[in-house]
């Protein structure tokens, strides 16, 4: 069979495919790299890769050839931690914040999170959808092409609703894919101070008109110190698990309330955050399917410590990194700035950072079979970048690398 499309002429091709363990190397190094490589595309699937030369049979008079010019081709990045969907945006509490006022106290004076809800609640979901795109094309421009995008800034039926049409609206108004999650159980709404059970049961009753109606695919907890308690949580995972939600949880962000175990015990896809995760959470991680999940963007604006990610992955747990974009903690939608903190202050290493982008964000939500890697019979999502090598990808931080975006076999970004 002959391709459509093949780009040729790679300098570092980052398959993403995952190998046997070599001696030496950490549990998440073992991911191909192909030197001279090439990459067949047949309509919007890979056909195959290779290095060397392009064998000919490949290539019939309308294969459209591509020449990589030596640069570096990753699969299309995942950006597997997102509170896409916003109205507003939170730079009145930027003072306060680099002013050392904890995030936690913001919350509790009705701004933070709150003020966003209000905010959201303003706008129309058209308003909504149009601010979200703007986002999603600068998340393409950095080579991200596919994103999980949360609700949570409604924390009314209404609002939390309008929040996820516009997840599923974005699905075919853009090119990024979107991966929905319920998140109602963001914050405690003021008015519902007193009345704490009363509103988890709110969430609960959600949850299955969400599913009849196919907006969200995960259900995702806030589990804080001062937002929602361990065993709380638990109780709203164990009615999205009868409803079929797919699992995952902002876990050990600020305080350590057991997030990490917990993802364990309900067999999560992430747990996400773990600044304060402790032994007894790696351990529990360790053994466990659960992706954990870093954002270290979020302790870089909040002036926070770090997740203890070199320790994570030298234990043996598979960490996947995220942007958390948010308007409070984490206000941008550069996963390659996160990548060079990663690399800076996690002290993670090239492959183990292009890892945690690609295959292990891939599984981190479900889509491990599909994308993640580029490797035969998966979609044609990859990005080629301005860079001989993926060291000087993070080595020189704090400008945007990419050269080219395909998306299911197209250019949907160009420099
Ligand atoms: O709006 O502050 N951590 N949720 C949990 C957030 C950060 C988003 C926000
Ligand atoms: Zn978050």
């Amino acid at each position: 069979m002959n391709a459509d499309l093949i780009i040729y002429n790679i300098g570092q091709l980052v398959t993403g495919k995952e190998l046997p363990l070599k001696e030496n190397e950490s549990p998440m190094e073992n991911i191909e790299i192909l030197e001279n490589g090439y990459i067949a595309i047949s309509g919007n699937e890979i056909m195959t890769v290779g290095h060397g030369e392009v064998p000919s049979k490949l290539i019939k008079f309308t294969t459209k050839l591509v020449d990589a010019e030596g640069c570096v081709v990753v699969p299309g990045m995942i950006d597997s931690h997102t509170h896409l969907v916003h109205g507003g945006s939170r730079e009145n509490e930027f003072l306060d914040k680099i002013q050392g006022v904890p995030y936690i106290d913001i919350l509790k004076k009705g701004g933070g999170i709150l003020s966003s809800v209000k905010a959201t609640k303003e706008l129309s979901e058209d308003e909504l959808l149009d601010k979200a795109k703007k986002t999603l094309r600068t998340m393409l421009s950095f080579g991200v092409t596919t994103v999980e995008s949360k609700s949570g800034y409604g924390l009314d039926n209404e609002t939390e609703l309008k929040q996820l049409r516009v997840n599923e609206r974005l699905n075919h108004e853009q090119e990024i894919e979107i991966v929905s999650t319920f998140m109602g159980a963001h914050a405690l709404p003021q008015e519902y101070r007193d009345k704490r059970d009363e509103y988890i049961q709110k969430v609960i009753d959600l949850l299955p008109i969400i599913k009849e109606r196919n907006l969200a695919e995960f259900f995702d907890v806030f589990c804080e110190e001062g937002v929602f308690s361990n065993e709380e949580s638990k109780r709203m995972y164990l009615e999205a698990q009868k409803y079929g939600f797919k699992l995952r949880i902002h876990a050990d962000e600020i305080v350590n309330t057991k997030g990490a175990e917990l993802a364990k015990e309900l067999n999560m896809y992430s747990a996400d955050h773990l600044m304060a995760i402790s032994q007894e959470g790696i351990e529990a991680l360790k053994n466990s399917k659960t992706i954990a999940n870093i954002l270290p963007g979020t302790s870089f604006s909040l002036g926070k410590n770090y997740a203890p990610a070199r320790k994570m992955i030298d234990e043996g747990v598979q960490v996947a990194l995220s942007t958390d974009y948010n308007p409070g903690s984490c206000p941008t939608e550069n996963l390659q700035l996160i990548m060079q903190i990663a690399a800076l202050k996690l002290k993670m290493k090239p492959k183990e950072i292009f890892k945690a982008v690609t295959i292990n964000a891939a599984k981190s939500i479900g889509r491990e079979k599909r994308i993640g890697s580029i490797e035969e019979g998966k979609k044609a999502d990859f990005v080629m970048f301005d860079a001989k090598n993926i060291e000087y990808i993070l080595y020189h931080f704090g400008v945007n690398h990419t050269k080219k975006v395909f998306k299911n076999g197209c250019l949907v970004f160009k420099k």
